[in-house]
């Protein structure tokens, strides 16, 4: 089969357009990856090359040593995936080493992968141990209400999590876990990709201030779906506290441990301290 037909590139291309389309990816903002499973690798070998030359992931991820990644290209309009995938996409290999990749098809035109590279595979291979294998999918976008609000709310994973907690009532649902936030660092190297993975231990988002985020999940739904609810529930909060008078009722605590119950999640007490 060729790359182009197969459903997970096919759920990738979407995934991408689907992030322009919110608005999420000015100019060559954002990058995703995905961690292809063996039986797809499999189902589009014959549209492989092996003999590229490998080069420096410019960090070290031993247990995703033989792995292959659809991932962004460096530079790369989301815009142009859906019309041109060969070129603004491409599918790597890992060498045994866990230091190199190799391009095995698409990014066309001497491209290269994502420059954040580095923190996609660091999150990779947390998640990769931590979901014993469940999460595939690493997604980056710059989404504007989240960014606007590590300019005004403290840069800790306790504010930002409780905070947009209560702007809509499935968000402990579907972030039970919370938010990790990194503060203003140099994107694109390994410093920024450590400090993303090691939240990754904990939380399947990252916040990182003044950027963007970093999500992480099982398939392109969920991953989407995550950076969707998060950002939206920004949103709301970026209208509520633009509205010039503070909050008169809101989802409290108890209303947070009743939900838990009914929902059958664990919510972290961390997240429900008195204001
Ligand atoms: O330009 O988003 O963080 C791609 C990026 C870098
Ligand atoms: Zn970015």
């Amino acid at each position: 089969m060729r790359v182009l037909d197969a459903e997970f590139t096919k759920g990738f291309i979407r995934m991408c357009n689907d992030g322009w389309e919110q608005g999420w990816h000015e100019r060559n903002g954002g990058n995703l990856s995905y961690r292809i499973k063996d039986e797809e690798i499999e189902s589009v070998k014959d549209d492989l090359s092996f003999d590229g030359e490998w080069k420096a992931i410019g960090t070290c991820v031993p247990q995703l040593a033989g792995e292959f990644f659809l991932v962004t290209g460096s530079g790369k309009f989301f815009r142009n995936v859906i019309l041109k995938p060969e070129e603004s996409i491409g599918i790597i290999k890992v060498d045994g080493s866990g230091e190199n990749y190799q391009i095995c098809w698409g990014l066309e035109g001497g491209a290269r992968p994502t420059s954040e590279l580095p923190s996609h595979l660091m999150n990779h291979e947390v998640k990769k141990r931590v979901t014993n294998g469940q999460h595939r999918v690493i997604y980056h976008a710059h989404t504007p209400n989240v960014i606007a609000l590590t300019f005004v709310l403290p840069l800790t994973s306790e504010v930002f999590t409780r905070e947009l907690w209560e702007m809509a009532t499935e968000c402990p649902v579907v972030f039970p876990d919370g938010i990790g936030v990194v503060d203003w660092m140099v994107p694109g190297g390994r410093d920024i990709a450590v400090k993303t993975s090691e939240l990754m231990e904990d939380f399947n988002v990252a916040i990182w201030a003044h950027h963007g985020m970093f999500c992480s999940g099982e398939d392109f739904d969920i991953t989407f779906g995550l950076m969707h609810t998060v950002e939206k529930s920004a949103q709301i909060l970026v209208k509520v506290m633009s509205m010039g008078q503070p909050k008169r009722q809101t989802i409290s605590p108890d209303n947070f441990r009743d939900l838990a119950k009914d929902f059958h999640v664990t919510l972290p007490e961390k997240y429900l301290y008195e204001k």
